[in-house]
């Protein structure tokens, strides 16, 4: 009797515990492996590299995308810019095929959002730390002491502060985590670009925004990848389409860490160089410029001929791991004569 009641009693015990294996058992955990698989498992994951999702960048995406904020006008007329920038620090992005590396970021991607406006706008950052570390966001540009964002870190975990500045000067600026070790924030990929617009615009262009970065995946304080905009050889593979005869104007600015130069060669053309971007009349006519960390500029351009053209280091060690893309230049010829006969 005793067995048969300690029996039911155990069989019950099984009934009430299986749901809620099961329900475990369908909850699948994707992590990544020291040898770098992503592998999904229900099992339990013992000294796992990173248990989180990774990350959909899109670099054609992100090359000619503005994020130009929420616009408001004040009662003085002054247009008012509001963003929201969110910190985090634990999502992971295959850099390269096979190589996973867990990227800091803000608003998901690395680069972040490109903030951009016209000189004298009021600028916005609704920051949000959802990191697990302090984080914060320093714009280069003229702004007072407290909107730094050197002093005030932001604590993890939903940390907020409202950086609130005027847009200036006009040009093309990095903004940047300063957070200690600053090193560490910004390899990881806590960087930006800030474009401020001179009131009266610049010409018509083709425009794009040009991240010199790079990742240093095995932590030994040397870059294994470069690249413009994050994926090592992307616009190789994907050329950037361009057409004869149209002015092209790319914001760029150079984020690499541990190496103290980089550089910008353009194949079959010069480029009219605008460093900084604050002055209206470039500086340099050139094939070739230099940049140290956080130095950008704009460079600005025209192809004669159509065909496929190189950009990238002439600092081959970086060109050959990664940081070259390629300029496809359509004929732009047979559009002009079309437009010319048809009197538009
Ligand atoms: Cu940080």
């Amino acid at each position: 009797m005793m067995i048969l009641v300690l029996s039911v009693i155990v069989g019950l015990s099984v009934i009430a515990i299986l749901p809620v294996m099961s329900e475990a058992q369908l909850k699948q955990k994707t992590f990544v492996t020291h040898s770098g698989s992503v592998i999904q498992t229900t099992g339990e994951i013992i000294d796992p590299l990173y248990t989180v999702s990774s990350v959909e960048f899109d670099p054609e995406e992100f090359l000619r995308n503005f994020e130009y904020g929420r616009i408001s006008v004040s009662e003085s007329g002054q247009t008012i810019r509001d963003y929201t920038i969110i910190a985090e620090d634990d999502k992971i992005q295959e850099i390269s095929p096979g190589v996973f590396f867990n990227i800091w970021s803000f608003n998901g991607t690395v680069p972040g959002p490109t903030i951009r406006a016209t000189e004298g706008d009021l600028v916005r950052i609704n920051f949000i730390n959802n990191g697990s570390k302090e984080h914060t966001m320093h714009f280069h540009g003229i702004h007072p002491a407290e909107m730094d964002g050197v002093f005030e870190s932001v604590g993890s975990g939903g940390g907020q502060f409202v950086y609130e500045f005027e847009a200036g000067p006009v040009g093309v600026h990095p903004y940047h985590c300063h957070v200690m070790p600053l090193e560490e924030h910004i390899v990881h990929g806590l960087y930006g670009v800030f474009i401020v617009d001179p009131k009266e615009e610049r010409p018509p262009a083709d425009e794009m925004v040009m991240v010199l970065n790079g990742f240093d995946t095995d932590f030994d304080t040397e870059n294994n990848f470069y690249a413009a905009n994050t994926i090592p050889f992307y616009y190789q593979h994907h050329p950037i389409q361009i057409n004869t005869d149209e002015l092209i104007r790319i914001y760029v600015v150079n984020m690499v860490e541990f190496d103290p130069i980089n550089n910008f060669h353009l194949h079959g053309n010069l480029y009219k160089y605008y460093p900084t971007g604050t002055d209206l009349i470039p500086s340099f006519y050139t094939d070739m410029i230099t940049l140290s960390q956080t130095e950008r500029g704009i460079m600005e351009f025209e192809y004669k001929f159509p065909g496929k053209y190189l950009f990238h280091a002439h600092k081959v060690e970086f060109s050959e791991k990664g940081w070259v893309g390629m300029f496809l230049v359509n004929d732009n010829h047979e559009k002009n004569n079309q437009e010319i006969e048809n009197g538009t």
